[in-house]
């Protein structure tokens, strides 16, 4: 076959991630407050897993392993704040290799929003780099990217295109919102005059419109996107209609008491005092920000800011029908594999803790996750199989055609999407490193059991996930969970035992 008969049989790939998302955020979830009827259908399409987990709690070790395949102490990106190693292949690099048209469009966060212009294609800092750099950028031939979020996101491509549309102190006004709750502590709900037209989800969808509409179908593509939402701060646009009502999102989920049998930054994170925790890293914590006195929330505070949280979804969903008429409209549904994930979660308050770090609750790292390919998966599926985020590669790979190289961590997931197989794993891994000399934890998630390891502490945290579903009893010092706790711990050897660098033997000695 030659390389053009063969690529009309290739199928494209469209990865769409959001930014810190919550499974409950979606209907097809099981949500009853609010209402995503376009990633309904996308799950209805295809399948819906129920236990898809990612590899880190914050941005840029996540996204690492979607696009690599490689678990965080593999590709090396342990945190935010870095670049994501230049040299380690991404899917996109393999697709090209073979003849696809690769492009990313919206959030990236490969390299630092905060770091010098040297230092990152990324950085806030105007560097006058956008609209005219137009990449390669990790193996995608082309991008237009986003960066940072909400008021302080209007930036990158989208930025630009944004200033070109609107008057100088039209666009400097899109760098505030009224908040509307009574403490800062970075889940609060807030007032954003930005039109419509100009939010950053609907510019995502847009310039996903825009690459569908054009491309040339005698090749396939590898078309990443990424919103910015629902990342906070919580900003929703003042002329946003189809609400969620504040009275009928749930409270939080905690227990009073709850945290005096976890590890010390978990206290310590909800009083706001990370500051002066023992194990604080040369950053203030990720996912924290400065941190914030979080018993001070009030109830009422805590159920807008949700809401908004969850207007920033149904935004994102409104957007997902728009791209998803026009794949239909393409005629590009049979062909195309589209994945709809997020980088991490949000506790949201659950727990007693808000935003994201290393806290490994369910909330935070499982994540919602809808594949749609009809040439292999049925329609109308749930799973409860696990997956990880670092079977996105090898499964995509697979779906390609295309070999899986030993040096991907992940397996190749659709026997278990299609439904031949149960499972594709019996466990999976969730590494964090807040800081070198500072908290390393790597949790183990199997069917019933969740167990974190922090290194060079006594203490740790292991969960029946059976009997106690919402991880309020830590069983790490319960004699009855003994033996669990050595299979598990060994568990985590054996998963690290295959991550280590072996170079190839060619003779007896
Ligand atoms: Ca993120």
């Amino acid at each position: 076959m030659n390389e053009m008969s063969m690529n009309s049989k290739r199928p494209n790939i469209l990865i769409i991630t959001t930014d810190q998302q919550r499974t409950d955020s979606l209907s097809c979830y099981g949500s009853t407050f609010t209402d995503t009827p376009h990633l309904d259908r996308l799950a209805s399409e295809g399948i819906c897993l129920e236990r898809a987990y990612c590899t880190n709690p914050v941005c840029t070790p996540a996204r690492a392993s979607i696009f690599t395949g490689k678990y965080v102490s593999r590709h090396g990106a342990w945190n935010v704040g870095m670049n994501v190693p230049e040299d380690e292949p991404m899917i996109s690099h393999h697709l090209a290799d073979v003849g696809y048209r690769t492009h990313y469009i919206g959030k990236a966060h490969f390299q630092p929003f905060g770091a010098s212009p040297e230092q990152s294609m990324e950085t806030r800092s105007n560097t006058n780099r956008y609209p005219e750099f137009r990449g390669p950028y990790y193996g995608f031939e082309t991008v237009e990217l986003a960066l940072g979020h909400a008021t302080y996101g209007v930036a990158g491509h989208y930025g630009e295109w944004v200033k070109s549309q609107v008057s100088e102190e039209e666009f400097a006004s899109y760098s505030r919102a009224r908040r509307l709750s009574q403490t800062g502590f970075g889940g609060g709900a807030h007032d954003w005059d930005i039109p419509l037209k100009y939010h950053n989800s609907v510019w995502t969808a847009d310039r996903t419109i825009d690459f569908l509409k054009n491309h040339d179908t005698e090749q396939p593509f590898l078309l990443a996107v990424g919103f910015q939402d629902p990342h906070h701060p919580h900003c929703v646009p003042t002329e946003f209609e189809d609400r969620v009502n504040p009275d009928e999102v749930l409270l939080p989920d905690y227990i009073e008491g709850e945290l005096e049998d976890k590890p010390p930054h978990f206290i310590a994170a909800r009083c706001g005092e990370l500051r002066n925790l023992e194990t604080r890293g040369k950053f203030a914590m990720a996912g924290q920000g400065g941190g914030a006195d979080f018993r001070k929330v009030s109830d009422e505070d805590a159920q807008l800011g949700r809401a908004y949280y969850y207007n920033m979804v149904k935004i994102i969903d409104q957007q997902m029908g728009r791209i998803m008429a026009c794949l239909d409209e393409k005629g590009l549904c049979e062909n195309t594999l589209v994945l709809f994930t997020t980088d991490h979660g949000e506790l949201l308050g659950d727990h007693g803790l808000w935003m994201k770090g290393p806290f490994h609750y369910e909330q935070l790292i499982c994540v919602p996750t809808l594949i749609r390919y009809p040439a292999a998966i049925p329609p109308g599926q749930r799973s409860e199989a696990l997956f990880s985020h670092v079977d996105i590669v090898p499964t995509v790979l697979a779906a390609a055609g295309l070999p899986i190289s030993d040096a991907i961590d992940g397996v190749d997931a659709m026997p278990m999407l299609s439904g031949e197989q149960e499972s594709a794993r019996d466990s999976l891994l969730i590494e964090c490193v807040d800081d070198p000399q500072g908290l390393r934890l790597k949790t183990i998630v199997t069917d019933n059991r969740k167990l974190t390891w922090y290194c060079g502490h006594p203490y740790g945290e292991l969960y029946d996930l059976e009997s106690d579903p919402s991880e309020r009893i830590n069983q790490w010092d319960n004699p009855a969970y003994a033996a669990d706790k050595a299979d598990l711990i060994s568990a985590i050897l054996e998963e690290m035992e295959v991550l280590e660098r072996r170079v190839a033997r060619f003779a007896y000695a």
